[in-house]
């Protein structure tokens, strides 16, 4: 396979660089960590470490050292697709440079070899009851494939330590292949009356997604390419990446990893901040008539908001001090195909009155909207509108970035993480020594 020779050819000169790294500095200090950190959800702490993307606070990401213009401009496209192939984006996060357009292909291929998603996961998803969030459900899906896992299996056999990446790299693209029909199979079986949609073989990845869910427009393939690509990854410290390392870290395979992470993502403060986004701008509609081009309205509206105790959701991150440039790649198509749809305009005047309004409050360190903020409002243009479903739409594409940062973790020999904890006397008697 492909990407299996590609990161091959890298390992020893990767291992080298680490071990080298480590034995020669490891005792120069990367940061302090202060008692506001230790309870305030070790935010800022540099304790992990990865290569396939980084946040900078203002600039926003970059997978593998190139903003998400820029990703966009690089990575090969299908013909007459106006966004990526995400298997392209897939061999980017594995390999560390743009593939080919053949080389992105050989990715798709591999997909579709392994794509079929065995009976008992359906049955699974099947009796589940009717009223499970999808998240329930598709958590429920990648968990009950662990039983797939040819890690699991390598390793109960005996493999050696310098090998354990190469089944966590089959094990992850076999997963990865399957996501697309499960998350499919759960939209048409919660909202289309289990009128389910076979795949398409002919089409890539993320178009083979939109045919699934039965989105007639054909827009909705390069929606959801794009889509994949800007919810992949977001470095390591996020709750689904870190949660999926920190559990792939005890050796456990990525189905139980990844499936730990996706209950991450699942939470409002999190990935499911999409749906609560779309639920906010609907109510935004229906409960105040004024507000879709009254300024002032809808800045009342953010403040009853706030002042009910709530946050408004898509704004504010722990990181990012500017707006998200995933935000914005998704603006940038709303404005290009549907400027004029009500809910996606409402989502861009949003923009125009709720960083003032965070900023007025003083409480949020970013007032600024992050990738959630719109997300819901282009697949409600599309017709997918059942907001519940949005986060496994996120949990898809998560899933890209944070398999392919197993399979490094442990192509790099990382250890079982097992950081400090302290007790609240402690803490007391630091800071009295510090103040004496
Ligand atoms: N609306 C209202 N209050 C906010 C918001 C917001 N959008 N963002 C931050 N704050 C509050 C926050 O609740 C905290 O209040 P308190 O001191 O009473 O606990 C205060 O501002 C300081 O928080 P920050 O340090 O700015 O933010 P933090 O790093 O703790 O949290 C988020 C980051 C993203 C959890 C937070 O901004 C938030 O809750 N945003 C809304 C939910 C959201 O959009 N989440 C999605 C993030 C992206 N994703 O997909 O994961
Ligand atoms: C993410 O994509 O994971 C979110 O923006 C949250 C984060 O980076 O903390």
């Amino acid at each position: 396979m492909i990407l299996k020779d590609k990161i091959e050819q890298q390992l020893p000169e990767w291992r080298e660089r680490v071990r080298k790294l480590v034995r020669e500095n490891g005792d120069v200090k990367v940061g302090d960590v202060t008692i506001a950190q230790v309870y305030g959800g070790m935010r800022s702490v540099k304790s992990l470490v990865t290569d396939i993307s980084y946040v900078d606070p203002v600039e926003g990401i970059r997978f593998r050292g190139h903003t998400i213009p820029e990703i966009l401009k690089l990575l090969p496209k299908p013909d007459g697709a106006a966004m990526p192939y995400v298997g392209g984006l897939y061999y980017l996060f594995l390999v560390g440079s743009a593939p080919t357009a053949q080389q992105a292909q050989e990715v798709e291929t591999e997909w579709k070899k392994r794509g079929k998603v065995p009976q008992y996961v359906f049955d699974v998803i099947n009796s589940l009851p009717p009223d499970a969030h999808p998240m329930t459900l598709f958590t429920l899906a990648v968990l009950t494939l662990q039983r797939e896992s040819l890690f699991s299996k390598k390793y109960h056999a005996g493999i050696q330590k310098d090998q354990y990446w190469e089944p966590m790299l089959e094990d992850s693209m076999n997963l990865v292949a399957k996501l697309p029909e499960i998350a499919a199979y759960i939209y048409r079986l919660k909202y289309k009356n289990g009128d389910i949609i076979p795949s398409d073989p002919d089409l890539d990845w993320g178009a083979n997604f939109a045919h699934m869910m039965g989105v007639p427009d054909p827009l909705y393939k390069d929606l959801s390419r794009l889509y994949f690509l800007l919810h992949s990854d977001h470095e390591s410290g996020n709750v689904s990446a870190h949660t999926t390392h920190l559990v792939a870290s005890s050796l456990s395979d990525i189905y139980y990893a990844a499936s730990a992470g996706l209950s991450g993502l699942a939470g409002p403060l999190h990935g499911l901040a999409n749906q609560e986004c779309l639920n906010w701008l609907l109510s935004v509609k229906e409960e105040c008539a004024d507000c879709a081009y009254d300024k002032e309205a809808l800045r009342q509206f953010a403040w009853d908001t706030l002042n009910s105790g709530q946050v408004i959701p898509g704004y504010g991150h722990a990181v990012l001090r500017k707006t998200d440039p995933r935000y914005t790649a998704q603006l940038e198509f709303g404005k290009k195909y549907f400027p004029e749809d009500e809910i996606f305009k409402l989502a861009a005047l949003v923009y125009e009155v709720v960083p003032d309004v965070l900023r007025e409050q003083g409480k949020a360190k970013d007032p600024w909207p992050n990738v959630d903020a719109i997300s819901g409002s282009l697949q409600y243009h599309f017709g997918v509108k059942e907001f519940d479903f949005y986060t496994v739409i996120f949990g898809v594409s998560r899933i890209l970035g944070v398999s392919a940062n197993a399979v490094w973790a442990r192509a790099l020999g990382q250890p079982i993480e097992r950081p400090k904890s302290l007790t609240t006397a402690m803490l007391e008697e630091i800071a009295q020594k510090a103040k004496a």
